[in-house]
């Protein structure tokens, strides 16, 4: 099964989105397979926006993303990259559609509340930085999965 790194960035832990942001993964048909509220470094950050490092703003997204705990999660299911990327909606909350995770509760793009891998690759290098020990699989009930997938 595909999986993604979805992250609860520090703004949507602050202001109370966790559950909401689980909700709609849960109610989805994803399968949440870790989760872990984290008080990450400052080297662990840039070593996850590494691909962002000669950006402007790039000094300012590890500070946001350092004043207070993430809730970094992988979920597994069919197409999950990419759908999670439309369940989050575009980078600029403006441009997020009414409906997505950004386009209900974010206008600013550097509180943008959460985070989703943006390609599969990317996904399985994040999901061993933020998970190093690993995460188990674990089958879910037949007759559930039965009523997810055809
Ligand atoms: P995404 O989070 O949608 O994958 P990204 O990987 O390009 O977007 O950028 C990572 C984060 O950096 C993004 O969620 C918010 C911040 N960011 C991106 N572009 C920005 C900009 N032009 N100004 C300020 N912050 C920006
Ligand atoms: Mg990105």
């Amino acid at each position: 099964m595909e999986r993604t790194y979805i992250m609860v960035k520090p703004d949507g832990v602050q202001r109370g989105l966790v559950g909401e942001i689980i909700k709609r993964f849960e109610q989805r048909g994803y399968q949440l397979m870790a989760l872990e509220l984290m008080h990450p470094t400052q080297q662990h950050l840039e070593e996850h926006y590494k691909d962002l490092a000669g950006k402007g703003f790039f000094a300012g997204l590890i500070k946001y993303m350092q004043s207070g705990p993430v809730v970094g999660m992988v979920w597994a299911g069919k197409d999950v990259v990419k759908t999670g990327r439309a369940m989050l909606g575009a980078t600029n909350p403006l441009a997020s559609a009414p409906g997505t995770i950004r386009g209900d509760f974010s206008l600013d793009v550097g509180r943008n509340i959460c985070h989703g891998s943006d390609s599969v690759e990317s996904a399985e290098r994040e999901i061993a930085l933020w998970f190093p020990r690993g995460v188990p699989e674990y089958k879910r009930d037949i007759s559930v999965h039965g009523l997810i997938y055809e």
